[in-house]
């Protein structure tokens, strides 16, 4: 496992975090970074997400990979080398690499080296003909691709970003995000992404407000994080979990809504909010297929293939470099 790119010692990831809420709470609209989301319990309580029937977006993509996986093996062809930024424990990655015809290398990169570690282990067993080479690092530093070779000595390297994580960058940064992609590919080479698609605002807010409250939690979650690593004294009862989608900014937005004129304190600073004012937590953008079609193209890549589900909720593209 290429470990030169261990992630930042536990000290700095601290301040990393003080930093980014300090700033965050102190603008207009009060703000926190969505990848703060997902410390162990976040990530535990996604998963739960993922299972939950108002969430349709992991269910159905995977319909969409059943489906339609040999039509993509055949598109991406013999001897690929698959590279998966943002892998975690890389179990969306694995009917693919059985399907296609002899894959060459599975590159995953995660920011957790235990994950990793297992991921590794397991995909080894499954197909022992695979090297697998797992790269610890942020896929959105530069530095974290370093030793990820350009070249390839056999098929096409295909990156694989499936979970609409994309989504989850604003339409800019996603722009530069796959124009980042593409500039680590050469001529020939591919990105298999999957994107959530615009709907009914019911289908898209139950989803982000399910009945079980799972994400109601999952938001929650972010205040007990502040609470316990920076010393915070958020009350958890005095904030409510709300998401909506924004049809012009064709996205779900998540806040948390203070019930009460309250006063917090972080990290020796304090923060007021008026009763009503929320955390804008996180940004999930739903796209259209000539949408999501214009924005691969204007990043570099040539569209070659749109798979979707019978009901038209999620998509799968398939586009290279030509
Ligand atoms: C990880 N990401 C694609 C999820 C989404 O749907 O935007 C995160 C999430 N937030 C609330 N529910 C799920």
């Amino acid at each position: 496992m290429n470990m030169a790119l261990s992630p930042a010692n536990e000290v700095s990831e601290t301040e990393f975090f003080r930093r980014d809420v300090i700033a965050g709470l102190r603008k207009e609209q009060k703000t926190l970074p969505c990848k703060y989301l997902y410390d162990e319990e976040g990530s535990r309580i996604f998963e739960q997400i993922c299972e939950l029937s108002d969430y349709y977006l992991t269910r159905t993509e995977a319909g969409i990979f059943r489906d339609h996986l040999p039509h993509m093996a055949k598109l991406i062809g013999p001897d690929s080398v698959i590279i998966e930024p943002g892998a975690g424990n890389c179990e969306k990655v694995e009917p693919l690499l059985q399907a296609l015809e002899e894959p060459r290398a599975y590159i995953p990169m995660d920011i957790s080296p235990e994950i990793l570690l297992a991921a590794r282990t397991r995909i080894r067993r499954q197909l022992p003909d695979l090297k697998v080479e797992a790269h610890v690092g942020d896929f959105t530093a530069p530095e974290a691709w370093q030793g990820v070779s350009r070249q390839s000595p056999g098929g096409r390297r295909v990156i694989f970003f499936p979970g609409s994580t994309i989504g989850n960058f604003d339409p800019e940064a996603a722009r530069q995000l796959l124009a980042d992609f593409a500039a680590h590919l050469s001529t020939g080479d591919g990105i298999l992404i999957g994107t959530d698609l615009v709907k009914d605002s019911v289908v898209l807010e139950r989803a982000y407000n399910d009945s079980q409250h799972v994400t109601a939690n999952f938001n929650k979650n972010l205040l007990t994080r502040i609470n316990s690593e920076l010393g915070g004294d958020f009350d958890l009862d005095a904030f409510a979990h709300r998401s909506f989608y924004h049809a012009l900014k064709q996205r779900v937005e998540m806040h948390l809504v203070s019930l009460k004129p309250q006063r917090v304190h972080i990290a020796g600073e304090c923060f007021d909010f008026a009763e009503g004012e929320t955390i804008h937590t996180e940004n999930s953008h739903k796209y259209t297929l000539e949408g999501f079609a214009e924005m691969l193209r204007e990043a570099g890549f040539t569209l070659v293939h749109q798979w979707t589900d019978g009901g038209g909720l999620y998509a799968i593209h398939y586009a290279e470099i030509r």
